[in-house]
């Protein structure tokens, strides 16, 4: 006899869906959709780690936002209209999320439970206050159901695709119980095509006590007139079978009934096997497969010789009952469309549309991450440095070890100049305004500029140009002075011929004892010995140095043509060395000064001169 009853799932039917289960909820709209529900049947999701807050689902071709509430008590007043939760908890929660839920038997009468490994003992004692609260249990351990038009639990019926191949987007004829979701999946297919379909399929789970029993669902089905035939799909282990064959004998179940029950071959092994669900394996009298198989066929329902022949027992009796007019078949409706989601009709070549970006330095969706084709793994093994993971990433060049060496060492000597130069200060400041790190670094960085740092592009291009076009130094020069031009990469505010910058003398030095050529640095050179003839501190300074040292580089290491050397540098390459060294100070500095604790920075007054009277 029935201990609790499933309500009826119709096309109205809206549930609450405990968990962020985005696929599964995507996939129950997606059903409703196809069955041309008025109102997705989901209402709302709860998730008790997040504030409250709206997920974006399709519907159809256009999106919805479906609620997500931190607590089941504000979800389910919330939302009125729901009396159905599937609960997605794991089956460490699962207990308590379904009790915390069993609190609203005024509202919620069915709550499906799709855990699996639930402790039995906190089975049943769901089952016992459900039971007393008159709420129908579905699961633990099932995919759900589904019933086509109305209402699909979760990932019952699973892909698309597979929902429109088995019709269970209109109903059909045929009600059928299982224990087995994949299984069920088998029976959507196998009633499909050999009937007029599935009008309800429910799996209740293959745990050793469901809350609703094969009995329960196949009372429900011979009570329901739209359910013309009904099958079961029982499995080795546990004796509800048995409580079917007494209805049958009592004729409470007067419906053409199929039968199978699965795990027949059980008997070929010399001891019981457990089969994969919890409840899959005879533990006594009566529990095999063949066992409830003979008593099913006893008692009245058509059990097939084989599994195999179970299609040709729903045509068999299919026939029979559209014969005597049972049965009329309908229409069939217009097979509805399925959107495809872009990345999957990507996936099967069905579209294409161009990218918005176009990256060629790195890639990250394969096994391994990579860098202009080359693995992180041979990067590291290939012993490649910093030096050669800026060459892949900037120029898309594995470079020579004297070049990437070269990176590394004009990184090492821009990293940083005292906590004097212009950068630093603002970093400092801003660290001491409190602010993070990111924000004091991208304060010292944004201070990079034409006097300050950021010279190494226009001095690459100034010397270069001019040593192209044949120009000898002292004519440079005073091209430069009649164009009022200040010459990129001279000058220095402190270094000078008797103060040399000891970080120019390691770049020069480097330059000429490994570059096949330093023609640019040369002309350079050339230029300071006129500059520094003005004035001492008209150095070449260590962006100049760098900036025409590279170029030398770039031109002769074999790695670039000459154009494509030429593109880098106009291209802005060469200030990102120094931005990229001087980043290391920077934080540098903020942490320091969050180590020394140091207070709100303010400027003495007394180092400011006031002229208002002057404006
Ligand atoms: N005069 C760097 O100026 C500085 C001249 C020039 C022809 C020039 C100045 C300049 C070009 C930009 C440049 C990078 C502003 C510098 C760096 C990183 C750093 C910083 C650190 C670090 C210095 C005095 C007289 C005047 C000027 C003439 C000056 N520069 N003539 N070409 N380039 N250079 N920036 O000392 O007749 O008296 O009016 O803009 O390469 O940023 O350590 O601090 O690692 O952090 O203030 O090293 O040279 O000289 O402007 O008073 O000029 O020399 O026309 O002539 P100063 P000023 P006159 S490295």
């Amino acid at each position: 006899p029935s201990k609790h009853r499933i309500i009826p799932f119709s096309p109205e039917t809206r549930c609450i869906v405990y968990g962020l289960q985005q696929r599964a909820v995507q996939g129950m709209l997606d059903f409703d959709f196809l069955c041309k529900r008025k109102k997705p049947s989901v209402a709302a999701m709860i998730f008790p780690f997040s504030g409250n807050h709206y997920i974006k689902f399709y519907w159809g071709t256009e999106e919805t936002l479906i609620p997500v509430y931190q607590t089941t008590e504000e979800a389910i007043r919330r939302n009125k209209d729901a009396n159905v939760v599937v609960n997605f908890a794991s089956f460490r929660s699962v207990h308590e999320t379904t009790m915390e839920i069993l609190r609203f038997s005024d509202q919620i009468k069915t709550v499906a439970i799709i855990a699996e490994g639930v402790p039995e003992s906190q089975t049943r004692d769901i089952n016992l206050v459900a039971q007393g609260k008159g709420v129908g249990i579905i699961g633990p351990a099932t995919v759900g159901g589904i019933k086509p038009g109305c209402f699909r639990i979760g990932n019952t019926g699973g892909m698309l695709d597979n929902i429109v191949a088995s019709k269970l987007y209109r109903p059909g004829s045929v009600a059928y119980v299982s224990k087995s979701g994949g299984m069920s999946n088998e029976l959507n297919n196998i009633i499909s095509r050999n009937s007029d379909g599935v009008y309800e399929g429910v799996a209740i789970g293959g745990d050793r006590y469901p809350g609703t029993s094969f009995i329960d669902m196949l009372l429900r089905y011979n009570d329901d007139p739209d359910v013309k035939m009904m099958v079961l799909l029982g499995e080795v282990g546990g004796t509800d079978e048995y409580a079917v064959c007494e209805a049958l004998k009592s004729k409470r179940i007067t419906k053409p009934l199929i039968a199978w029950c699965i795990g027949t071959c059980a008997s070929i092994f010399p001891y019981e096997v457990q089969f994969g669900h919890a409840g899959a394996c005879a533990r006594g009298m009566g529990e095999t497969a063949a066992e409830k198989n003979a008593a099913l066929r006893e008692a009245g329902a058509l059990v097939p010789p084989t599994f195999d022949k179970f299609g040709e027992a729903v045509r068999e009796i299919y026939d029979k009952l559209v014969k005597s007019r049972v049965i009329v078949p309908r229409a069939e409706p217009e097979v509805p469309k399925v959107p495809l989601d872009y990345t999957w009709a990507k996936k099967l070549g069905l579209v294409r549309k161009p990218a918005n970006f176009i990256s060629s330095i790195s890639d990250d969706r394969g096994d391994e991450l990579r860098y202009a084709g080359m693995k992180i793994s041979e990067i590291f093994e290939e012993d490649l440095g910093l030096g050669g993971v800026v060459g892949l990433l900037w120029f898309r060049r594995r470079l020579p070890a004297y070049a990437t060496k070269f990176i590394e060492m004009v990184l090492m000597v821009t990293a940083d100049h005292g906590p004097a130069v212009s950068g630093a200060h603002n970093a400092i400041v801003t660290a001491r305004a409190g602010k993070d790190l990111v924000s004091s670094l991208a304060s010292g960085l944004l201070t990079i500029g034409p006097r300050f740092g950021g010279a190494l592009d226009d001095a690459a291009q100034m010397f270069t140009n001019a040593h192209d076009s044949g120009m000898e130094p002292a004519e440079f020069v005073k091209v430069c002075k009649n164009e009022n031009k200040l010459i990129m990469g001279i000058g220095h505010r402190i270094k000078s011929l008797a103060n040399p910058d000891a970080r120019v003398v390691l770049v020069k030095q480097y330059a000429k004892k490994h570059f096949k050529n330093t023609e640019v640095l040369d002309f350079a050179l050339g230029v300071e010995q006129i500059t520094t003839k003005k004035r001492e501190t008209l150095i070449l300074n260590v962006d100049g140095c760098i900036a025409v040292c590279f170029v030398d580089m770039l031109r002769s290491c074999g790695a670039f043509t000459r154009e494509e050397a030429g593109e880098l540098i106009e291209n802005g390459c060469l200030n990102g060395l120094f931005v990229l060294g001087r980043s290391i100070g920077f934080i540098g500095h903020y942490l320091d000064q969050r180590r020394l604790k140091q207070p709100l920075y303010r400027h003495p007054w007394d180092d400011i001169t006031y002229m208002q009277e002057f404006a």
